[in-house]
């Protein structure tokens, strides 16, 4: 299988050189940052972050995200316009070697959490989602400031969008999905391009926006929407896994046996008593996930698609600033140490 790591681009303050010198990653994961989503992708800057990955000796070849935007995920007017440049951003990529594209059909919120710091006995830091602090919060009615989403939308869009969504509903959105899908996929598998779904994170409802990318049951129902090789999910144990109904050990092995993971986010969670979770380090003790198990699952299966450890937590004083919450380089660094491990005695290898 493939090591990757993500990084934002120039203005990441990890760096290149720092990510070249952990142990077997040699795939960056990035994006373009500076254009609008819904909007086409200047080559050149594309060519730009090839360029710098290969001097420090890295390939930049997985896109992690050409976001959908809320346009396609209504069904609006505009949605035909966005998916055409969704299409051209998919051959600008295959042009400049990306294999895999990463992306969700998450409505107006990405991943959820209510707060970003909270502190362990170790002193550690890392994101969690209490229900404590979430269950009083009425967007329709209240200003919401949900930690990494503050500046996407005004509270006005965000209650026009929570209403649209609402008359949508969960078969509304499935239809948009199936528009989606069957417009884009047949561009990425003429390019060569593995489309890899990221699920909904956490995967259920939350403000009553419907969530579809929550289960088994929807899993199988989105791949069957186009039975092809480049219609794929990327599987992240940590989203998919903070539901308990989720047996992700089954659902990695069931996947990758079909050839539907195109990329693997792994990292354990801790699922608490009411639902609400903390994100944990990698190691398997420290969460809900057996990690073992799904590296396993991986191996016995001869996975050799992409994986990179997911979130990490903020350690030895690296300091975050909220932008890019789970993305320090150490405890990211821990996770492949260990990773590599398990791959290793597994019997699995890194390419
Ligand atoms: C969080 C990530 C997600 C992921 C997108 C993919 O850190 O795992 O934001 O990048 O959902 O579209």
């Amino acid at each position: 299988m493939k090591s990757s790591f993500r990084w934002y681009g120039e203005s990441d303050p990890v760096t290149l050189q720092e990510i070249r010198q952990i142990p077997g990653v040699k795939h960056i994961v990035s994006a373009v940052y500076d254009v609008k989503p819904g909007e086409v992708w200047p080559k050149e800057s594309i060519k730009k972050m090839v360029d710098e990955c290969a001097e420090n000796g890295l390939i930049f070849d997985v896109v992690e995200s050409i976001p959908v935007t809320e346009e396609i995920k209504l069904g609006r007017p505009e949605r035909d316009r966005h998916i055409e440049n969704y299409c051209e951003n998919i051959r600008r990529c295959a042009k400049y070697g990306i294999k895999c594209v990463t992306y969700n059909f998450m409505p107006v919120f990405d991943w959820t959490r209510t707060q970003l710091d909270k502190k362990a006995a170790d002193g550690s830091t890392s994101l969690v989602m209490y229900w404590s602090q979430l269950k009083n919060l009425d967007p329709l009615h209240d200003d919401i400031h949900l930690p990494g989403w503050d500046s996407s939308y005004s509270q006005e869009e965000v209650r026009s969008l929570i209403k649209a969504y609402g008359e949508l509903g969960e078969e509304g959105l499935w239809k948009n999905i199936e528009y989606f899908l069957k417009r884009v996929i047949p561009v990425a598998e003429e390019c060569g391009i593995v489309m890899a779904l990221h699920p909904d994170d956490p995967p259920y409802p939350i403000f009553g926006l419907p969530r579809v990318i929550t289960c088994e049951k929807n899993l199988d129902r989105y791949l069957s929407i186009v039975d092809s090789p480049s219609n794929t999910l990327c599987l992240c144990t940590g989203s998919l896994g903070c539901s308990k109904e989720n047996d992700i050990p089954r659902l990695t092995r069931k996947y990758s046996a079909m050839h539907r993971i195109g990329f693997m986010h792994l990292r354990n969670v801790r699922i608490l008593e009411d639902g609400s979770f903390e994100e944990a380090g990698h190691l398997s003790q420290g969460g809900s996930l057996d990690m073992n198990a799904i590296v396993k699952a991986l191996t016995d299966t001869g996975f050799d698609g992409y994986f990179r450890p997911d979130h990490g937590r903020m350690i030895w004083d690296e300091v975050d600033s909220g932008a890019r919450a789970g993305y320090g380089l150490y405890d990211r660094a821990l996770g492949c140490a260990y990773l590599n491990g398990l791959i290793e005695a597994n019997g699995g290898s890194i390419e």
